[in-house]
């Protein structure tokens, strides 16, 4: 179904006129700041691009769990191993708010995770490339949670009523997220010589990767202009990019860090920081399935679904049974 619903996906922004009286409803609902809800006409795109959107940022927070998790077992103490804990179920939480999101459009989770496990649908490219050191937890919490957030404030107000409730939720515990990434970096920049180095080389690595977060530069989005028409989007991908840029810089700089971008400069004319583009073929690269992790990423996904197929399985045989027992007794009243 999915497949299907996207080809049409994409297409050019149609006109008013070109619009049937459904379509001209519809957009008049959505520029009066109405939510649509699940049981609305929507048009087929409208679907689609929700599907694949909300899927893929569902995918992002599933996939997202795996370089925090990797250093769970190693956080440096207690404290910190809760709170990562903590952090990565809610990340596990995010993934289950946004599947139920997208049932309500009339795609099923299991067909969500076929996609993902068949290579068809993506997830965010930041998510391969590896955590390798303890730095590297507070340098994802700080930027990749700050990135998610910039991105997901705005979404909060998005047009379609259960992808903006679960944002407004998620939201709230990103916030936590982002706190706790930037505490990790400034006991690192604060510590030992060598926790600053290696705070130092997190940011190095992470900084571009966080930019691509925001998507390709608005001239190469292919979804943006039909996204923002019908406010699934509500910024574009270079405007939530140069909001983030504008808010870490002073964030870098409290932190004794410097972010690895000689062109990096406030523009008093623009009133915006001036920065280098992340390295655009590398990051088509990474969405094609060639970044350093996506294989060990898929595999990982393939088998947690492979060793809870009889989990799956179980719930079922017992909802049938629950329905079956509900189906006799009726039939006997
Ligand atoms: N990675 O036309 P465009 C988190 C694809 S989770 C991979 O601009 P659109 C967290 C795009 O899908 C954060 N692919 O697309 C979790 C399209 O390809 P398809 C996840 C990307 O959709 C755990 C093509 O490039 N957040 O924060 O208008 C722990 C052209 O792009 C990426 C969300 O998902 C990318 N970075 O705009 C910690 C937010 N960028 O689909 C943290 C919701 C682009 O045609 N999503 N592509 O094959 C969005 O806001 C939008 O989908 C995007 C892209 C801004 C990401």
């Amino acid at each position: 179904m999915y497949a299907q619903l996207v080809k049409t996906a994409g297409s050019g922004v149609k006109s008013r006129e070109e619009m049937s009286e459904n379509e001209q409803d519809f957009q008049n609902r959505v520029d009066a700041d109405q939510k649509i809800e699940p049981k609305d006409w929507m048009p087929d795109d409208y679907r689609a691009t929700l599907i694949r959107q909300i899927g893929q940022h569902a995918h992002s927070e599933i996939v997202g769990q795996l370089p925090e998790g990797n250093w769970i077992t190693r956080a440096p103490t207690l404290e910190r191993k809760a709170i990562l804990l903590a952090k990565v179920q809610d990340e596990a939480g995010h993934g289950l708010y946004l599947y139920c999101a997208a049932e309500t459009l009339g795609v099923t989770r299991d067909e969500l995770t076929e996609e993902l496990l068949s290579g068809r649908m993506k997830y965010s490219s930041i998510f391969n490339y590896p955590t390798l050191n303890w730095a590297d937890i507070g340098a994802v919490g700080w930027l990749v949670d700050g990135a998610a957030i910039m991105n997901q404030v705005p979404l909060q107000r998005t047009s379609y009523g259960p992808y903006s409730r679960a944002m407004i939720r998620i939201c709230k515990e990103e916030s936590f997220h982002q706190r706790q990434g930037y505490d990790i970096m400034m006991k690192m920049a604060q510590g030992t010589d060598a926790q600053k180095k290696m705070a130092q080389d997190a940011l190095n690595r992470l900084w571009y990767p966080s930019l691509m977060m925001f998507g390709p530069s608005d001239k190469d989005s292919v979804h943006s202009a039909q996204s923002l028409a019908w406010k699934i989007k509500i910024d574009t991908n270079d405007e939530l990019r140069q909001r983030f840029v504008d808010q870490t810089v002073p964030q870098a700089k409290y932190l004794g860090l410097t972010i690895p971008d000689e062109n990096l400069k406030w523009n008093e004319e623009r009133g915006a920081h001036d920065y280098s583009d992340p390295n655009w073929s590398e990051f088509f690269d990474v969405i094609k399935g060639n970044g350093p992790c996506n294989t060990d990423r898929m595999n990982t996904r393939i088998k947690a679904w492979e060793d809870g197929a009889w989990v799956r399985e179980g719930l079922m045989a017992h909802a049938d049974k629950k329905a079956a027992r509900k189906q006799a007794m009726t039939a006997a009243e």
